[in-house]
């Protein structure tokens, strides 16, 4: 079966999107693992691959000695869903709410619960701002807010009876809550969805399915 090569590392939750749909597509994949916290997503190297310096970076499977680059989990993913022909919506208003939904990840639920995260477990302390902290933490949990009464209303982010890449895209950090100090009792819906993430097969927890966990000095 072709393989498709996953420029990634363990703490980082917009690669888990893709390898969770890789997994979740039984498709086989191997990770590249990108040693992040020592800058190796700044190098040239790194960037004549992806020129925006972010991790993740899809290598599609060879072809005629060529593998197709890709870049940004959101779009990945919606290529993926097309050429795996897997949780990509039933219909054209699904596929249309399941852009909305992972538009709205990408700007209002990841941005602010990765960037808190990064900013409370992996910032040095004595560089961490309390001011920055708090404006993050506000915005996280308006987020929160917004998809925890989306899933009060189905079981699933955009569509309603079955997954969509809108909930890989969603779950990228959220199996994270402990690292982000929220306790799942205080978000009922958005825990009970993780949990029916958790049941699809193939789900594995992200840092039991990418490289580099845990950190140095931090086993
Ligand atoms: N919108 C991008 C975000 C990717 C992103 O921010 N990745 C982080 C690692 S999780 C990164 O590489 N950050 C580098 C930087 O911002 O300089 C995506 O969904 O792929």
């Amino acid at each position: 079966m072709p393989e498709y090569r996953l420029h990634c590392f363990a703490q980082s939750g917009n690669a888990y999107k893709v390898a969770l749909m890789l997994n979740l597509c039984e498709v086989k994949w191997t990770p590249v693992f990108v040693d992040f916290f020592h800058g190796a997503h700044r190098t040239p190297e790194f960037l004549k691959l992806n020129p925006m310096g972010e991790v993740p970076v899809l290598e599609g499977p060879e072809i005629h000695g060529h593998r197709q680059i890709l870049t940004q989990s959101g779009s990945i993913l919606h290529h993926l869903s097309g050429e795996l022909a897997a949780f990509g919506g039933q219909n054209e208003g699904e596929r249309e709410e399941i852009l909305r939904w992972m538009f709205w990840d990408n700007h209002k639920l990841t941005s602010y619960t990765a960037t808190h995260r990064f900013m409370t477990n992996f910032v040095p302390e004595e560089k961490r701002s309390a001011d920055v902290i708090a404006f993050l933490k506000g915005r996280r949990d308006i987020a929160f807010k917004v998809l925890e009464a989306r899933l009060g209303e189905q079981d699933f982010v955009a569509t309603p009876d079955e997954p969509s890449i809108a909930d890989i895209s969603c779950c990228g950090y959220l199996f994270w809550l402990d690292e982000m100090g929220v306790d799942p009792a205080d978000v009922p819906n958005i825990w009970a969805w993780l949990r029916r993430i958790k049941a699809l097969k193939g789900w594995v927890a992200p840092y039991e399915l990418m490289p580099g966990h845990p950190l140095p000095g931090k086993g």
